[in-house]
């Protein structure tokens, strides 16, 4: 294969050079949009050679930093090198990399956590300011300046829209077969003048199978061979599996109410160990003719492809082990139809969420009595990842449910608290929590009829009597009775609370 034969469009070849080359085009002080989503289709090679620049920058004096807005998470070639350079000046809208949540929690780093379905408006709306270049990585680039997506579609439609200057990464690691699996809607338009989104069944398709872009923009265009992040399988542990059981056994008896049909409503389910259990626990279950619209593919939901329970999945990226992308690839013709990855304006779009009556299934860092949900910060202050899709999923959902294990820190610290330390999703879009001990249904229930159900089915053993004593002498002293509360101790829980009990 010949260096530039993933570059159909031969106008297009004498843009080619090198990392080094495209990275010396991005001043100081720019902003600048990189593909990627949850480690997968990021650039590989342009983030990398502009931490090095930044750091020679930084040993002659000079400085030098960058905005960089993304789909999601990325990889350690990205966030990780440019986090490491002290190359970030801001970052939005969601990371989950060490170094990088270091240098925010640090206050070295300004970040911004934004619902992922509002980063492509908010960008379009110009409330976010002017961007300067899109990175985006392709798989190939076709006449006229169509690309083939890569492995994750996230912001890219937005990036190439809006930003003044275009660099590529074609990255032939990227099957070539991914041709045809991707949903691009080029129909969205601002208010006053928008429409409906015309998706009405998970696995419609309603746009073109190509990113566009403007071959004057395109300033750079550089060659890679590089894999996507891929994280290994961890199977998942005894704690998720008893959260999964208590799942499938709430699903099937809404089944018998009537509230659910028999395959069930579009799953949404985010990634991790209890979402990949979750998953699994469905793949085994009664269920057929399963469908999903959800952000990420992970490879529960694939595995449910290829036993055939899942008839299709709709996201906008795939988050796969190095296994189950090799499955992929190999059986890609078989699959092609069947997976569709749309931008993430689309994929977690409220309007369709809300039409399909989506499953949402999250996890969280905590919950408190009444069922608001802490998913981003840990004990109120640090940044642990970001809310992602939750919160699109989570407000707009069929049936919201939130699941951790009951207790952190092996043990040490409740999950289940008086009030949370910060606040992602509120008691009005949390319908079912789930730890390991239990599930409690708050559909239908007032905040002091919630407490006792997320005390008793959810808390671990060893914090129940804490929560229950919390409660009863603040349903006796709180001045309101309607959500009972004693502020100071509510607070102080989170500082001074320890297994033995003490404040
Ligand atoms: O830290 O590794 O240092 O011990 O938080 O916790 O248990 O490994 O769980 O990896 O599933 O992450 C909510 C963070 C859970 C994730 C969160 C500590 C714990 C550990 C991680 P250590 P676990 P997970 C996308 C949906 C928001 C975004 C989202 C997340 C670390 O799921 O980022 O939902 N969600 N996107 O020890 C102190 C507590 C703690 C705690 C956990 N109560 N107190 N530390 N930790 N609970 C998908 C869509 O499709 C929308």
């Amino acid at each position: 294969m010949s260096n530039q034969s993933r570059i159909y469009d031969k106008n297009l070849r004498s843009k080619v050079m090198t990392s080094q080359e495209a990275a010396a085009l991005i001043p100081s002080g720019a902003t600048v949009g990189m593909s990627g989503f949850t480690g997968s289709g990021y650039p590989k090679d342009i983030p990398q050679a502009l931490a090095q620049r930044i750091m020679q920058a930084h040993e002659a004096g000079q400085a030098f930093k960058i905005e960089v807005w993304t789909g999601a998470s990325t990889a350690p070639e990205l966030d990780g090198a440019l986090a490491k350079a002290d190359g970030i000046e801001l970052r939005l809208p969601y990371q989950s990399d060490p170094t990088s949540r270091e240098r925010i929690n640090a206050g070295r780093m300004e970040y911004i956590d934004l619902h992922l379905s509002h980063v492509p408006q908010f960008v379009s709306f110009g409330f976010l300011g002017k961007l300067d270049f899109a990175v985006v990585e392709v798989t190939s680039i076709l006449e006229g300046g169509r690309l083939i997506p890569a492995t994750s579609v996230g912001n890219n439609k937005t990036w190439l829209d809006q930003a003044e200057k275009v660099i590529l990464e074609v990255n032939a690691w990227q099957s070539e077969k991914l041709e045809g699996m991707h949903d691009i809607y080029y129909y969205t338009r601002r208010p006053p003048g928008r429409q409906p989104i015309p998706i009405t069944r998970p696995d419609e398709r309603i746009g073109i199978p190509y990113l566009l872009c403007p071959p004057e923009k395109i300033v750079a265009i550089v060659e890679t061979d590089a894999p996507d992040r891929n994280t290994p399988f961890t199977p998942p542990d005894e704690s998720s599996h008893r959260i999964a059981g208590h799942i499938l056994e709430f699903l099937t008896y809404e089944i018998k109410k009537g509230r659910l049909p028999e395959n069930l409503l579009p799953l949404q389910s985010g990634v991790g160990n209890i979402a990949n259990a979750v998953l699994a626990g469905l793949n085994e279950g009664q269920f057929n003719n399963l469908t999903a619209y959800t952000e990420v593919l992970q490879d529960g939901m694939l595995a449910m492809l290829q036993s055939g329970k899942l008839l299709s999945a709709s996201a906008t990226a795939l988050s796969l082990s190095p296994a189950a992308l090799t499955h992929l690839n190999e059986n890609i013709d078989a699959y092609r139809q069947r997976v569709i990855l749309r931008a993430q304006g689309i994929s977690n779009h409220p309007e369709v969420i809300r039409r399909l009556g989506c499953l949402a299934m999250n996890a969280m860092i905590e919950a408190d009595i009444y069922g608001n949900v802490n998913s981003t910060h840990i004990m109120g202050t640090q940044i642990m990842n970001g809310i992602g899709g939750s919160g699109d999923f989570a407000r707009n959902a069929y049936i919201s449910f939130f699941m951790t294990p009951s207790t952190a820190k092996r043990g040490a610290i409740s999950a289940i608290v008086p009030m949370v330390s910060h606040v992602d999703h509120t008691e009005h879009d949390v319908q079912v929590i789930v730890t390991e001990q239990g599930l409690a249904d708050l559909r239908g229930l007032s905040p002091k009829q919630r407490a006792l159900q997320v005390i008793e089915n959810c808390a671990h053993p060893d914090y129940k009597p804490a929560l229950r004593d919390y409660y009863q002498r603040a349903l006796a002293l709180s001045p309101g009775k309607q959500t009972p509360h004693l502020l100071e101790e509510a607070f102080s829980w989170h500082l001074g609370y320890m297994r033995t009990g003490h404040m």
